[in-house]
C-alpha cells in the first residue's frame, strides 16, 4: 500500500493526525539553464532522489549560474549553504588538485576514451580525494570538448590564434596550455564571460558546443573553431554534512541517482554535439571543422614537460594510452 494511503489511513482510524513524512529540500545549482546539458543531467538527479527516497528529499534547483560562479558554488557547498553543484573540473583543481591531470590539453582521444577513463580506476580513484577537502563527489557527469570562439578571425593553426585575448576559466593546466598557443589567457568566471565578450574585454573564449549553444554565444562570438583542444569533465559534487546525514539506504539513493545523471548528461552532450554545429552557423556563426590539430598538439609541447614534471610522465601516459 502506498505510504501516503497508509499515513490518511493510520490517522482516520486513531484520530490522531500523523505527521506529515517530513521533506528535506536539496538545493542544487549549475551553470547553464535548465533545458542544458547540466540541466538535464540535474533534472535525472532530482528525479531520481525523490522518486529512491518516497519524496523525503526534493531538490530546489538553481539554473544559468543563479548562485555564481563555479567556483562560487563549490565554496558554497564546502560552507553548507549549498547543497549540491553540477560543476565542470575547470576550478575544481584550486580545491582537489588531484583533478589538475584531467585538465591536461589533448589528454583524451575521444569521448569514448574520456568515458571510459573517468568511469575506470584512474576517474574513480579521483573520485576518493574530495572528503578531506570537505566535498563528496558523486559521479563524473561532463561538460564536453572544448572549442575556441572569437571575435576577430578564423583560427586554423596556433600562429592564428596568437595574441587573441581569450577567457579561460580559473585553472591553471588550460592556461599553461593555452599560452603555448600564443594566446593572452584572462581566466573569469562564467557568469562575466557573456558581457566580456559584448563589450570586448576579451576577444574569445573556449567551451564546450553545449554550453556555446546554451549560453547563446553566437551573439557575440563570429567565429567557431573545432579545436577540441581540452575534454572538460563535470562532476556532481556534495558535502559530507549533507552525506552524513543520510540512512545507507538514501545514500545509495543518491549515488545511483548521480550515475543516471551522468548517462543523460552524457546523451544530451552528444545530442548537441551532432545537432549544434548546425545550429550555431544558422544563428551567423563562420566555423572552422577542419583545424590544424597536429600544429596545437607539436605547440603545446614545452607545457606537456611542465605537465609532466608535476603529475609524472607514467600517469599522463597511462591515460593516454587507457583502452
Ligand atoms: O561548466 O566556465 C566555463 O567555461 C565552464 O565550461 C562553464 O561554466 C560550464
Amino acid at each position: 500500500m502506498k505510504l501516503s494511503k497508509l499515513v490518511i489511513g493510520l490517522s482516520l482510524a486513531t484520530g490522531f493526525a500523523v505527521p506529515a513524512m517530513a521533506q528535506t529540500i536539496v538545493k542544487i545549482g549549475y551553470a547553464t539553464n535548465a533545458a542544458s546539458h547540466y540541466g538535464v543531467g540535474s533534472t535525472v538527479f532530482c528525479d531520481e532522489v525523490e522518486k529512491g527516497t518516497q519524496a523525503r528529499y526534493k531538490c530546489q534547483q538553481f539554473p544559468s549560474s543563479a548562485l555564481g560562479g563555479e567556483r562560487e558554488m563549490i565554496e558554497a557547498v564546502q560552507l553548507g549553504t549549498l547543497d549540491v553543484v553540477n560543476t565542470s573540473t575547470g576550478p575544481v583543481g584550486n580545491f582537489v588538485p588531484e583533478v589538475k591531470i584531467v585538465d591536461i590539453p589533448f589528454l583524451f582521444r575521444d569521448y569514448d576514451h574520456a568515458r571510459l577513463v573517468m568511469d575506470g580506476p584512474i576517474g574513480q580513484d579521483i573520485l576518493t580525494k574530495f572528503p578531506t577537502k570537505g566535498l563528496v563527489a558523486l559521479a563524473w557527469t561532463e561538460n564536453g570538448f572544448r572549442h575556441m570562439t572569437n571575435s576577430k578571425r578564423p583560427i586554423v593553426k596556433p600562429t592564428d590564434a596568437a595574441g587573441l585575448k581569450m577567457r579561460t576559466m580559473e585553472n591553471k593546466v588550460h592556461m599553461d596550455g593555452y599560452r603555448t598557443f600564443g594566446i593572452l589567457p584572462t581566466p573569469m568566471a562564467f557568469p562575466e564571460v557573456f558581457g566580456a565578450l559584448q563589450q570586448g574585454t576579451v576577444d574569445g573564449q573556449e567551451n564546450p558546443i553545449p554550453v556555446i549553444l546554451a549560453s547563446k554565444f553566437s551573439q557575440v562570438q563570429k567565429h567557431l573553431s573545432l579545436t577540441g583542444h581540452v575534454y572538460s569533465p563535470a562532476l556532481l559534487i556534495t558535502s559530507p554534512r549533507l552525506i552524513g546525514k543520510l540512512s545507507e539506504p538514501d545514500k545509495k539513493v543518491f549515488y545511483e541517482a548521480a550515475k543516471k545523471a551522468a548517462v543523460a548528461q552524457r546523451k544530451k552532450v552528444n545530442e548537441d554535439e551532432a545537432n549544434g554545429i548546425a545550429q550555431l552557423e544558422k544563428e551567423g556563426m563562420t566555423v572552422v571543422s577542419k583545424v590544424d590539430g597536429q600544429g596545437f598538439r607539436d605547440a603545446l609541447k614545452p607545457a606537456y614537460a611542465g605537465y609532466a614534471k608535476e603529475f609524472g610522465a607514467d600517469n599522463i601516459r597511462k591515460i593516454q594510452e587507457a583502452k
